[in-house]
């Protein structure tokens, strides 16, 4: 009885700072700091309770909080000061702070599973046995199911190169789902891949919040009741719909991971933006719920930021 309860208040704890994590909206370094300090409070809690129930039981074998950002990192071989360090790099994002493609209008289709709670980048050199690690059809094979999750690719993939790859990943409020029979989504890096503000896609009137605005080259993890997963890349400068790409999307629980080859921008750390959109297949705002990072698309857009990180 004395276990059940030790462990139940581990589950309410882990409850209570677990959902804290996504809702700050602090400056970014503060945000990184405190999700470390909760995972370490976390740690302290779980340490003091295995005590106490140590006295007079048992020490019962614990069960392993399932989170998929963690196993994303444990597949790349990220140690835990590399771990650290991610989260320290996050932009946390509001909770619930979904928008239409146009400016002002309410959300009334609430969907967790479009809400953006943290999203982190990485500019990574991987190795030629890292590539094969990661891409070489074993941790993130194209298009298959892997523990936890599954894999998207683009329309007859490039090869993975070894050299710079940009990982973008961001965390949902709810699981993003393998299948919906009347949903649609996507989610997307999009990317002002050239530096030249010129040539980008500007809004058509009335979507003033276009998601897409101020960037020319799209990586949409998109899905469609008929058509499943499918991974579409688009340049607009070159109007090229289903550019060929080598990226990969990893789709595991809350967290949706793009792996975008640098090779495919022509300035170093392009701006960027993350985006979530979920609607029932008529885009209209009563039946349509989005996010993007930050709170709306005419932001400025993100750059790449931190150490470059060599896995070998
Ligand atoms: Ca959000
Ligand atoms: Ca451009
Ligand atoms: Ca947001």
């Amino acid at each position: 009885m004395k276990k059940k309860l030790m462990i139940l208040i581990l589950v309410i704890g882990l409850l209570i700072i677990l959902p804290g994590i996504g809702c700050s909206s602090g400056p970014k370094k503060d945000a990184g700091d405190q999700i470390i300090d909760d995972l370490i409070s976390v740690s302290q809690k779980t340490s003091t309770a295995q005590a106490k129930a140590s006295e007079t039981e048992p020490t019962p074998i614990p069960t392993p909080r399932y989170d998929p950002f963690q196993v994303i990192l444990d597949y790349g071989g990220f140690n835990d000061e590399l771990k650290e360090y991610i989260l320290d790099l996050a932009y946390m994002d509001p909770h619930a702070d979904w928008i239409y493609s146009m400016a002002g209008m309410i959300v009334s289709e609430e969907m967790a599973e479009t809400d953006i709670l943290f999203h982190t980048q990485l500019f990574l050199i991987l190795a030629g046995s890292q590539i094969e690690a990661f891409f070489g059809n074993t941790l993130f094979p194209c298009g298959e199911d892997i523990e936890g999750g599954f894999v998207v690719c683009s329309y007859d993939p490039l090869p993975m190169e070894p050299g710079g790859i940009y990982l973008v990943l961001m965390k949902l409020a709810e699981p993003v789902p393998t299948s919906s029979s009347e949903r649609f989504y996507t989610y997307s890096v999009v990317f002002d891949a050239d530096g030249d503000e010129s040539n980008n896609f500007q809004f058509n009137p009335p979507y003033d919040w276009d998601f897409f605005q101020n960037t020319d080259r799209w990586y949409m993890l998109d899905y469609a009741p008929t058509t499943g997963w499918m991974l579409n890349v688009n340049d607009i400068v070159s109007g090229e719909f289903g550019a060929p790409s080598a990226t990969r999307a990893v789709v595991m629980g809350d967290i949706v991971a793009f792996f975008i080859p640098a090779s495919e921008f022509s300035v170093d750390s392009p701006g960027y933006r993350v985006t979530a959109f979920g609607h029932d297949g008529t885009y209209a705002p009563e039946t349509s719920c989005g996010d993007v990072s930050g709170s709306d698309p005419t932001e400025p857009l993100l750059h790449f930021e931190g150490d470059l990180i060599t896995l070998e």
